[in-house]
């Protein structure tokens, strides 16, 4: 099977086994995991910030950081379809007990000023904003990337408001290797950024989130309250630190492999895609000229040996990543030109 559903299902290389075989542990409640100690020190060097925690998953991490910036009946301004509205079970909701305010894009990237419109002060019938969420690549956005003078406009206005932002930076080595700009250049005026190493980075598990030592201390207890306090997790991460070692220089292949994708796709009948718009590892495209609902296409698909994801009635999600090659984008191409033909 070529798997091109996600980036998600990348599987260790046979760096990290070593590494997650043979590093040191101990009881990371504790803090005292060496390994998990390294990772947690050499996140926050390569982000810029003070200091980083490892968590389990891209969702407790953001779900963590929404809790360290806000309080109960407040708003998070952030994308119509960003993650932690749509696809991380209304945790932000849950655990923090504010509501989205979303703002509808075209793909994803908000500006100044759209968020400056909706901010709320206190008032007798409103629930004031308590912060600022921005997804960098933007997932359902195709992968789009923030240009860095929209990200610090963002943060100088939010700061100005007396207002906190949260970069959900999932796939931010993505965003780098896209506009070429070093991770802590891309995150340097957010308050804390989330970052997977479980996604095109390649680590089997975690992320990370990186703040000020005042908001990751926080953010420790949060992870704990939410059951993620692990103890030998070192064998974790010393797959991360392999992943950060070894994976972001590679990116770029991902990102070609992509355009490649997008560029034949919108050659073949009934497909619509602008591979103009393809600038990281995510292509959506849009399959109702075949004749065919997504679901319908990604199960075709399927029997032709290739996977890839169907959003909704018309949309379907295919994600380049380091387990498949140029010569297996070329063969899920192929099959995608049998189907369209048939
Ligand atoms: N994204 C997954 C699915 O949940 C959609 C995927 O296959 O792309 N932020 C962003 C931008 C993400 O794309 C994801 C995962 C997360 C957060 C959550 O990470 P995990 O899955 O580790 O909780």
């Amino acid at each position: 099977m070529i798997d091109l559903r996600s980036d998600t299902v990348t599987k260790p290389t046979p760096a990290m086994r070593h590494a997650m075989a043979t590093c040191e542990v101990g009881d990371d409640v504790y803090q005292e995991d060496p390994t998990v100690n390294r990772l947690e020190e050499r996140a926050a060097a390569i982000v810029g910030k003070e200091a980083a925690l490892f968590v389990p998953t891209g969702t407790m991490g953001n779900t963590i950081a929404m809790k360290v910036h806000t309080h109960h009946g407040q708003e998070v301004i952030c994308d119509a379809r960003s993650h932690v509205m749509n696809w991380e079970l209304a945790m932000m909701a849950w655990f923090t007990g504010c509501m989205p305010r979303t703002i509808a894009t075209t793909d994803g990237i908000l500006t100044w000023d759209r968020i400056r419109a909706e901010l709320k002060p206190v008032g007798p019938h409103w629930a004031p904003t308590g912060m600022i969420e921005i997804e960098n690549t933007h997932n359902m956005g195709g992968g789009a990337v923030y240009p860095l003078e929209v990200i610090d406009e963002i943060c100088d206005g939010a700061h100005n408001a007396g207002l906190r932002v949260h970069m959900d930076g999932a796939r931010v080595f993505n965003a780098a290797a896209s506009c070429g700009a070093p991770v802590s250049r891309i995150v340097e005026r957010v308050d804390t950024v989330m970052f997977c190493l479980s996604k095109g980075l390649g680590a089997p598990v975690g992320s990370m989130v990186a703040g000020t030592r005042n908001d990751i201390d926080q953010a420790r207890l949060y992870r704990k309250r939410l059951g993620g306090g692990m103890r030998q997790a070192g064998v974790l991460a010393a797959a991360g630190l392999i992943a950060l070692q070894d994976m972001p220089s590679r990116l770029g292949e991902d990102h070609a492999n992509a355009r490649l994708l997008a560029e034949r796709l919108a050659t073949l009948p009934g497909i619509a895609v602008d591979p103009g718009s393809v600038r990281s590892n995510i292509v959506i495209f849009e399959v109702s000229g075949t004749g065919m609902t997504a679901p319908e296409f990604t199960a075709r698909l399927k029997e032709q040996g290739v996977l890839m994801g169907s959003f909704g009635d018309r949309h379907v999600r295919a994600v380049t990543h380091f387990d498949v090659p140029r010569d297996a984008c070329e063969s899920a191409l192929e099959a995608v030109q049998r189907i369209t033909a048939q």
